[in-house]
């Protein structure tokens, strides 16, 4: 299986999170990518594709927003990362704001995915190594791996949001929908929902969007996730929430993860996306799963056993230790 990563990935290094009304230690370190690197070995470096596709996920004034955060944040004085703090939950419409606290905000929806001077070129980074996964898959291969870091199913259409500035699974399946592919699938086995993927196509009926995850009731993103949330207009009945509890082990996770396989199925997608978490893992420091390193290698060859040409995109998982062996087993499962 090929894998993919930017070394431009990296550099995005914020230094504290708002977590439990104090700040802490970054959990989206580039820490992850090492683990995952000394455990997989070589890498390819994707081709710069351009902007296109990711253009064709988010929206060109979020892009903007995104390339000058960093500088807008220097000019207005301040040192450190980029935070935003109010949010326009109650009149969220366009307006022709220009101070960055106001455009932090406008384009975030929590306050915990810091903007630094490195955010644009590793997420840009993170969407090109989404790409070359999926033109591998697209070109014959029978899967892909893309090392994607900053995550992305957290990102809207023009949102950040859980350590995503882009939405590389969302890229991802947009890139295949406009190769060719009719109908293309998601299926999100992050410990938490994709909020940003299942906004990106909820009204739309040709890519099919299916997660397995901690039940929104205890966990983030709260506000999504739940199970009655199915799709709207064309995309009715296009999304599928399977929230789990605290404490999930295997059992319930594979049944759960065979319940979106089953109704993937019958939407008979030409290509899935997997966004891959291994925060699902016992020891994750900000979850509340209990799955083992051997357990991703029978989620894997769950998934493998359908059939599906598929693009693996990483998610989260900040047990950094065991990071690199829980990918490790997922892919040699697959
Ligand atoms: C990203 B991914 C506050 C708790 C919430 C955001 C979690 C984002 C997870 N520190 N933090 O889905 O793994
Ligand atoms: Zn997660």
């Amino acid at each position: 299986m090929r894998l993919f990563f930017d070394d431009r990935q990296r550099a995005h290094a914020p230094t504290q999170e708002l977590h439990n009304g104090g700040f802490t230690t970054y959990a989206e370190m580039p820490a992850r990518v090492d683990a995952i690197l000394a455990a997989l070995g070589p890498v390819e470096t994707p081709a710069d594709r351009g902007e296109a596709a990711i253009l064709a996920v988010h929206s060109p004034a979020y892009v903007t927003f995104l390339k000058d955060a960093a500088r807008l944040w220097r000019e207005a004085g301040r040192t450190g990362d980029a935070i935003p703090y109010a949010f326009p939950i109650r009149a969220r419409r366009p307006l022709d704001l220009t101070r960055i606290d106001a455009l932090i905000g406008a384009h975030s929806f929590d306050a915990t995915t810091p903007i630094t001077p490195d955010s644009w070129a590793a997420s840009y980074g993170s969407a090109q190594s989404a790409l070359a996964a999926t033109q591998a898959v697209l070109a014959g291969d029978r899967a892909a791996f893309a090392l994607c870091r900053p995550p992305g199913h957290h990102a809207g259409a023009d949102y950040c949001g859980g350590y995503c500035h882009l939405n590389t699974a969302a890229i991802a399946a947009q890139a295949a929908r406009d190769a060719g592919v009719a109908r293309v699938a998601i299926l999100d086995i992050d410990y938490h929902h994709g909020n940003g993927t299942q906004d990106i196509f909820y009204d739309r009926g040709d890519v099919f969007y299916a997660s397995v995850h901690a039940d929104p009731r205890t966990d983030y993103p709260f506000f999504w996730g739940h199970a009655d949330e199915t799709g709207d207009g064309d995309g009715r009945g296009a999304t599928l929430n399977l929230p789990l509890p605290h404490g999930t082990t295997i059992d319930a996770f594979r049944t759960a993860q065979t319940t979106a396989l089953d109704a993937i199925a019958a939407f008979d997608p030409g290509l899935l996306v997997v966004s891959f978490g291994a925060d699902t893992w016992a020891g994750d420091p900000i979850s509340h799963f209990a799955l083992t390193t051997p357990d991703y290698a029978v989620l894997a060859r769950d998934i493998a056993a359908r059939g599906w040409p598929t693009a693996i995109v990483m998610e989260g998982g900040y047990a950094v230790d065991a990071l690199g062996h829980n990918v490790d087993s997922f892919l040699r499962g697959f």
